[in-house]
């Protein structure tokens, strides 16, 4: 097996295991390997930046040696492999979860302390991975981590964003501001570029059929562009399994044009290798801005110079979207084909999950390969094909049918002709098997059909992911329901029940509580005896017992404070608001959305506001305190500033600050994630039922002892059902009640709540400044035909906030509830849910690495 000297090079690998010991000095021996070595500095010119780097690379050579380990066996072991592809991955920091998945961070705590440095101010410099918009991506993310935690061979594909999400800065208006986010402005230490590796991705060109309607096609010409992959090690917790994100960075194929370099033309010769890097260079920021163009674009009248007529973000998008599953197809293929088995095995050792619709033009793109490159018979790759696939959607299904990805089919025919054609072979065998099976329905055809008629045309991506696919599931019972009920009700009729299912969400609680609460972590463990909890949070089950003990709830309650000031420091070093650390806190921090109703939260904190400001002062002093936090970011363009502006006025207003508090965080992330959530008391999960598809911060509140607020929406009814309906502050109108409602409002029948209108007064009489930063959200109310209502749950969600207030006096009742809810979050682990995954939807068995590998 070795190249030369075998007896060299065992010596060799034996000696280099003793870097990988975790005494400290072998810590410290490392650390300095890097200061002097890589970094190239002598110690006293060591700041914390420098010693973080250096830190991390020791932690990655770590990785990488259980990352080679994995990956030889799985190969060794011909094990069958999940690919998950999703166009996000919310990482966050890597450094502190290495450490703690690797089981080292004591050493590294002592050591850095011996160098002369501090564990936390160190990982500090760590800038977030933030190659995700919100839920969806930090969703794949605790999915990996499960994944290796749980001994599944596994790749991520994603992107390579130059930028990832935008920063958050606000401006003296209240508004939100994008900067961009150059996380690789410092070296990324998790990354393993593989240059040697590269892809050649073929756009554009000439595309033939073959000779009859399922044989061989052909693609050339064109432009070929290159996909360079960086891997990111993801180590599983407590154990050896090292699995693999796989980014692709796009390239130009040629560094420059040689003839117009001779030419004198320098420009010229690199324009083209730039275009194709632009292709990565930036993550797009929200799916419901993109959807808004895609409209207008229908209007927009078209001509074949699409990089001119079509909305530039759009063509590059899908660029994106191509160049990607292409890479990752190309890389899955390629291992396949090493095995030497024939096609017809193929979902046997592969199983590909379709992170919501963003990369199901692997469908034709695995059609492609496999008649016109492969040459296996159409409808042995189409039953290949639909082997391999799942799909998960999670866009709240009251949102409809609008709310899905469909792309021009003038621009697929531009960008990729021969899935073009492909996508209109799919179409029309499926369209013959639905006429055979429903004869003479037309109206059933329309609705079913891959291309939605128009113009121009477009494709439904959404369709081509169900019946492509073997199982496609929801992320909530719910939702999973309605994605049944509103979303594909023909393809239901037509497939039957079995292809749809519900993987209710879940969160890694080695991020979410071991990670980012030590202390409640720590007296955990110590409650029940054994870290155990960790790898199976049924466990946590144990906490029941001590929830009436007043000894245990005394030190639950002292740790929630210790996060409290914590949280409380946060702010006051950031903002200049001065908060009450006694307060109840109030959290709602996500995605800023309409349907996620920040608004209802907002305008209740103006009803609190005229209530307190009603009492005298010996009154207030009877009311529960609040601070309320907001944080998240907003679609590029939708501003927040009334949020800014109510606050303003409330933090100003010395007779109400000891009692009412109102901040808006910004820049939201992961990391910030990990200071607030520990600390809140109550947090906000109130979209509109049946807009939500499941929520996952609802998960890591409740898991670190916060209690919620919220409406009969996505994941919040299976853990008010977990933990108790005592335990969750529920109001507002179901699902089933929403488009009866909506259609009142839009008959003008609609009544408004008289807290409402108070509350309107207020705004009006100027009492928050300038009215105008409100006028767009009463607009979409009392204009508009509160399409979310707000109108409608406003009244019910005053009075489950007066319930909290009730709550919250009595504190040792408080703190039981808040025990119960730790203890009874079990099933909402990541790794709970991927199991289901595993045996549901992929087929795939845990494949432990053993020691000696
Ligand atoms: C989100 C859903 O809004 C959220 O309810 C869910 O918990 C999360 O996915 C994970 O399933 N969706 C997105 O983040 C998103 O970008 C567009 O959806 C396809």
């Amino acid at each position: 097996i070795f190249p030369g000297d075998a007896k060299a090079w065992k010596a060799a690998i034996a000696k280099n295991a003793e870097t990988l010991k975790k005494d400290v000095e072998t810590v410290e021996a490392q650390i300095s390997h890097h200061v002097h070595t890589t970094l190239a500095r002598a110690p006293f010119n060591v700041d914390e930046l420098t010693m973080y780097q250096a830190a991390a690379l020791s932690v990655r050579d770590r990785l990488i040696a259980r990352w080679n380990e994995t990956q030889t066996f799985h190969t060794q072991q011909r094990v069958k492999r999940v690919y998950y592809l999703s166009l996000e991955f919310l990482m966050g920091r890597q450094f502190d979860n290495a450490m703690l998945n690797l089981g080292v961070k004591k050493p590294y705590n002592d050591g850095l302390k011996q160098l002369g440095f501090n564990l936390e101010d160190v990982s500090d410099s760590e800038r977030d991975m933030g190659l995700g918009n919100g839920g969806l991506g930090r969703l794949a993310a605790c999915y990996l981590d499960s994944l290796a935690t749980l001994d599944i061979p596994a790749f991520g594909y994603t992107l390579r964003y130059q930028q990832g999400i935008f920063r958050q800065i606000i401006n003296s208006n209240g508004e939100q501001v994008e900067v961009p986010d150059p996380w690789l402005e410092n070296t990324n230490p998790w990354e393993i570029p593989r240059l040697d590796a590269a892809v050649e991705i073929r756009l554009h060109g000439e595309a033939t059929r073959g000779d009859n309607a399922k044989g061989a096609g052909t693609w050339t010409g064109g432009l070929e562009v290159l996909a360079v992959p960086y891997d990111i090690p993801v180590p599983g917790f407590g154990t050896k399994t090292t699995n693999n994100i796989r980014t692709w960075s796009a390239r130009g194929k040629v560094s420059f044009d040689l003839a117009k370099f001779n030419a004198g033309d320098y420009e010229a010769a690199v324009r083209e290798a730039e275009e194709a890097e632009t292709i990565t260079r930036v993550l797009y920021p929200n799916e419901a801005s993109l959807r808004h163009a895609t409209y207008i674009l229908v209007q927009v009248e078209l001509t074949h110079d699409f990089e001119q007529n079509f909305d530039k973000g759009k063509a590059l998008r899908l660029k994106q979207q191509y160049l990607w599953v292409a890479a990752s197809l190309h890389d899955i293929c390629r291992r396949f084909r090493k095995l030497r088995e024939p096609w017809t095995a193929f979902p046997d050792y592969n199983a590909i999950q379709l992170n919501d619709t963003h990369p199901t033009l692997a469908i034709p793109e695995l059609m492609r390969i496999l008649v016109d490159e492969e040459g296996q018979p159409w409808d042995e790759a189409w039953d290949i094909v639909r082997r391999t696939f799942g799909y998960t959607n999670h866009t709240g299904a009251a949102l409809m049918t609008e709310a899905l990805e469909r792309w021009a089919v003038p621009l697929i025919e531009w960008l990729l002709p021969r899935h073009m054609q492909i996508i209109y072979d799919i179409n029309a065998f499926f369209l013959e098997e639905v006429e055979k099976k429903f004869p003479n329905d037309r109206a059933r055809l329309a609705r079913m059909s891959l291309i939605e008629e128009g113009y121009p045309k477009m494709v439904r991506m959404a369709h081509l992911a169900v019946i492509g696919s073997h199982r496609v599931n929801g992320v909530a019972a719910l939702h999973s329901r309605l994605v049944k009920q509103d979303l594909f009700p023909d393809f239901v009729e037509m497939f039957g029940q079995d292809r749809f299912t519900n993987v209710t969400n879940g969160i890694t609680a080695r991020r979410w509580l071991y990670q980012c609460n030590p202390q409640l972590a720590a007296l955990i463990t110590q409650a029940l005896g054994t870290e155990e909890w960790i790898l199976d949070l049924d466990k946590l089950k144990g906490l029941e017992k001590y929830a009436r003990d007043k000894k245990f709830q005394k030190e639950w309650a002292s740790i929630k404070q210790a996060n409290r000031d914590r949280l409380c420091e946060y702010i006051e070093s950031t903002t200049d608001v001065k908060v009450n650390r006694k307060a109840l806190i109030d959290v709602q921090v996500k995605r800023i959305h309409e349907y996620k109703r920040q608004s209802l939260n907002i305008l209740g904190v103006i009803f609190r506001y005229l209530t307190l400001k009603k009492l005298k002062p010996e009154e207030r002093k009877r009311v529960v305190p609040r601070l309320s936090v907001f944080g998240g970011k907003a679609a590029p363009g939708y501003y927040m500033a009334n949020i800014n502006a109510v606050s303003k006025t409330i933090n100003a207003d010395k007779d109400i600050r000891e009692h009412l508090s109102v901040v808006f965080l910004a820049d939201y992330s992961v990391s910030l994630a990990e200071i607030i959530i520990p600390a809140s008391d109550l947090s906000e999960h109130i979209s509109t039922a049946g807009t939500e598809a499941s929520g996952t911060s609802n998960m890591k509140f409740a898991l670190n002892s916060g209690l919620l607020i919220g409406t009969l929406d996505g994941a919040n009814i299976e853990i008010a059902e977990a933990i108790g309906d005592e335990n969750v502050f529920f109001f507002g109108n179901v699902t089933e009640d929403v488009p009866r409602l909506r259609r009142a409002h839009q008959a003008g029948e609609a009544q408004y709540p008289p807290e409402l209108m108070e509350v309107v007064d207020a705004i009006r009489s100027g009492m928050f400044g300038d009215g105008g930063v409100f006028e767009p959200l009463l607009n979409t109310i009392f204009g508009g035909k509160d399409y979310y209502l707000i109108s409608d749950d406003f009244t019910s969600y005053l009075e489950a906030q007066r319930m909290v207030d009730v709550a919250f006096v009595d504190q040792s009742s408080w703190v039981e509830k808040t025990i119960h809810t730790t203890a009874r979050m079990g099933r909402f682990a990541s790794d709970r849910a991927v199991m289901q995954y595993a045996d549901e939807i992929w087929n795939v068995e845990p494949v432990k690495i053993p020691d000696s590998a």
